[in-house]
């Protein structure tokens, strides 16, 4: 483990399934060896070329710094589910599930509803969520907290990858049948059952005020988080009827199933060309954060949520759709795994400058979307 573990080096060879010629091409580009093998069965998209094109920059720039332990070459390399073998997944899942059946750390009078390892980040998510999303922190905060989880999966657990992000352009065409949610062995879970659930509402007029739901909402009951118990929370649940936890903060124990709604209205906010514009139109980090927020509106766009927004809703549920217990869906990570990438990516694209910017809360952002009202 060294410093660039959160420097997000991924995507640089075309294809192990597409032959070597272009392994060989791609791995000439650049001067150094250590780069990540692609499913050659997606192309790289606009927002995977600007990546790629940006890694001259990312190594002039390293050029430049004190020359230490940690190098491009060494770096730790978080790539796309989808470009992990299926045997890489399945030993990710292990990973989770071993977390998810270690005990607690947490001290039982602060977070007695916390039954697992698993559980020890999602506490800490709700109670220091104030902080960990204000403008100043939610970037560097997020990143931090995707780092420790990582190391946990990795040292306590045995995990010997990183922790996949998700590109959500590979999956929001028909998220249901994708690598991530088909429900198999090797996916992260399916969809929830049919529910009453009604949607997310948005903070914009007519017709875009709601994330419409998409026909889930109920507990998940394929793949290897079917039987998962969810214990803490909700908090800032966007469904109803959910059994209340027997404290406020939400840190009692209150044993339900993992609910989801996989949605693709939500997944098609966040297609590359969404990616693409917030990192090469918001020059400005305050721009740059608002606009990942979901603000100012895209005038006249159907899909106007923002990468936040919408790569949280692609879930939804219980406790993905919660602000407070968001992470206690596994799939939190892989989002903002991506979005700690889509930040890494509009960093690199000037780093002496960029690196050390943090949003100041300038111009009013989006904001989130918390059991119905927004803050
Ligand atoms: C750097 O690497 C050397 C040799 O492997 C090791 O002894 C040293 O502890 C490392 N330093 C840091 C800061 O990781
Ligand atoms: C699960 O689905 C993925 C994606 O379609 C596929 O590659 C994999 O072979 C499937 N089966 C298992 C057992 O993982
Ligand atoms: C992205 O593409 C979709 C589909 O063509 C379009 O509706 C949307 O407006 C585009 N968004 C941006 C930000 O370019
Ligand atoms: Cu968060």
């Amino acid at each position: 483990m060294h410093g660039l573990q959160s420097v997000v080096v991924s995507a640089l060879l075309a294809g192990a399934a597409s032959g070597s010629v272009i392994q060989k091409k791609q791995a000439e580009k650049f001067s150094f060896k250590n780069v990540a093998i692609r499913n050659a069965q997606f192309p790289l998209d606009v927002v995977d070329k600007l990546h790629e094109s940006t890694i001259p920059k990312v190594e002039a720039w390293m050029a430049t710094k004190k020359k230490g332990n940690c190098t491009l070459e060494n770096a730790a390399i978080r790539r796309e589910w989808s470009d992990l073998s299926v045997a890489e997944r399945e030993d990710y899942i292990k990973a989770v599930l071993c977390l998810q059946s270690k005990p607690a750390k947490a001290p039982k009078d602060k977070v007695p509803g916390a039954i697992s390892r698993f559980d020890d980040f999602v506490a800490t998510h709700m109670t220091t969520v104030g902080p960990l999303h204000g403008p100043q922190q939610l970037f560097g905060g997020h990143r931090y907290y995707i780092w420790i989880y990582e190391k946990a999966l990795r040292e306590e657990c045995g995990y010997k990858g990183y922790q996949p992000y998700v590109n959500y352009d590979r999956y929001a065409q028909d998220p249901i049948n994708s690598a991530l949610f088909n429900g198999n062995a090797s996916s992260m879970s399916g969809n929830g059952a049919p529910s009453t659930y009604n949607g997310v509402p948005m903070p914009y007029p007519r017709p875009y005020d709601k994330i419409a739901a998409a026909g889930g909402g109920g507990c998940v009951t394929t793949g290897p988080f079917k039987d998962m118990v969810v214990s803490l929370g909700p908090v800032g649940t966007v469904l109803r009827g959910l059994p209340r936890n027997p404290r406020a903060d939400g840190l009692g124990s209150n044993k339900r199933c993992l609910r989801r709604d996989i949605n693709k209205e939500s997944a098609l906010g966040a297609t590359a060309n969404y990616t693409y514009s917030l990192i090469m139109e918001h020059t400005d980090i305050d721009a740059f954060y608002n606009r990942y927020m979901g603000m100012p509106q895209l005038k006249n766009d159907r899909h106007p949520w923002g990468l936040h927004n919408a790569g949280h809703y692609i879930v939804g549920g219980d406790p993905g759709g919660d602000f407070y217990a968001s992470p206690g869906d596994p799939y939190f990570y892989f989002h903002h795994g991506m979005l700690d990438r889509v930040w890494w990516i509009w960093q690199m694209q000037d780093p002496v400058k960029r690196v050390p910017l943090i949003p100041t809360g300038a111009g009013g952002h989006g904001g989130m979307v918390i059991g119905g009202s927004i803050t």
